[in-house]
């Protein structure tokens, strides 16, 4: 009796067993596994039963049934195992076929962006006055009448305080003409000395064509000083010309007028397209000379409007154009190219000589 029913534990046992491992050769997802796994091995799964019984049976046949448990555990286990296996492998397939992974489609291009061109100009002509001691400054674009015209020794009918030249947004507020207004703030808030450059968008009223624009970009700079002279504006623009335009460049220096220096002066540099002999040349007009930047000693007037003592302090400053340099530098024929953002002309700047 007692054989009879080992062999009954015995044959339950195999048909477990068989039934798993099939269950499990045709499992087609890992959940579908997991409910096996539950069913057959779980708490209250098919062998747990099987093993609780073995209370009923005699002492020398339970080693026996008790092994064949053991056994089929581990087939079992084996089989959920490889069924595990394939069926991961079988989704990892899928998703490729599905298109999500697919190596052979050509790779995104990353376009490699490049400076703007009067950004490069603006960078160069920092670059080569940071070493003499400059800190770039930034104002406001919309700026009072006083710090714009009236600190800078304007009068109050100059031209360039007439509503054709500039655009005003009330009777005292307007868009400055100039970044002055900069180093005009610069001056009220800080003693000498001061050596600051002020790069930026200036505001003009003309129309837009091939040579003029109502914004454009200019960079002021000021130094000012307990003893500072002629020589010294002289000494740092042919420096910075030398810098900017090659050692070669020569330079000379004509005078001129602006209201808020005296004297005033224009600086011309030796032709970067002729390299001074003319004849012929289109980018001096034959001329070898190429007008470069207005410059001067400040006005008394403007050191005292800003609470500077002129028997103390002395200075000069000086401007350029961002757009003229620029063109110049590429023979860039029409200004409005600048503010077109056409991409077809942006990417011919690269940033480098
Ligand atoms: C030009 C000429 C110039 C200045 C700008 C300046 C600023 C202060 C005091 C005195 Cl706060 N002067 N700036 C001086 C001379 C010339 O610019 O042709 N710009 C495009």
């Amino acid at each position: 009796m007692g054989r009879k029913l080992t062999a009954y534990r015995m044959e339950d046992l195999k048909r477990i067993e068989r039934a798993a491992i099939q269950r499990a050769e045709s499992a087609k997802t890992a959940q579908e596994i997991a409910t096996i796994r539950a069913d057959v091995l779980g708490k209250k799964g098919e062998l747990g039963t099987v093993l609780r019984s073995l209370g009923s049976l005699s002492a020398e046949e339970r080693p026996k049934v008790g092994q064949q448990i053991n056994t089929s555990k581990s087939r079992i286990e084996a089989a959920l195992e490889a069924a595990m296996v394939r069926v991961e492998k079988g989704r990892l397939e899928e998703e490729l076929v599905a298109g999500r992974f697919d190596v052979t489609l050509p790779g995104r291009v990353v376009t490699m962006g490049s400076p703007h061109p009067l950004r490069i100009v603006e960078r160069d002509v920092i670059a080569t006055l940071l070493p003499l001691g400059f800190t770039v400054a930034q104002g406001p674009l919309v700026e009072h009448d006083w710090y714009n015209f009236g600190a800078l020794n304007f009068p109050p009918d100059h031209p360039a305080r007439d509503q054709q030249d500039t655009l005003f947004v009330s009777d005292e507020v307007l868009l400055r003409t100039h970044t002055s207004n900069v180093q005009v703030r610069t001056m009220c808030k800080q003693k000498p000395p001061v050596r600051v450059l002020a790069p930026g968008m200036v505001f003009r009223r003309d129309e837009l064509d091939a040579t003029h624009s109502p914004t454009f970009h200019q960079i002021e700079g000021l130094w000012v000083d307990g003893h500072t002279t002629f020589a010294h504006l002289k000494g740092v623009l042919r420096r910075f010309a030398e810098n900017l335009f090659g050692p070669e460049t020569r330079v000379r220096f004509r005078p001129s007028f602006f209201p808020f220096t005296e004297p005033s002066t224009e600086m011309d540099v030796s032709c970067v397209g002729c390299g001074g002999t003319g004849g012929g040349c289109r980018i001096c007009k034959g001329t070898g000379w190429l007008e470069i930047l207005g410059a001067g000693m400040v006005d008394p007037a403007v050191l005292e409007a800003v609470g500077y003592d002129p028997e103390q302090v002395q200075g000069f400053a000086f401007g350029m154009g961002i757009e003229r340099i620029a063109i110049l530098r590429w023979g860039v024929e029409d200004i409005r190219l600048f503010y077109e953002n056409d991409v077809r002309f942006l990417r011919q700047f690269s940033g480098n000589p």
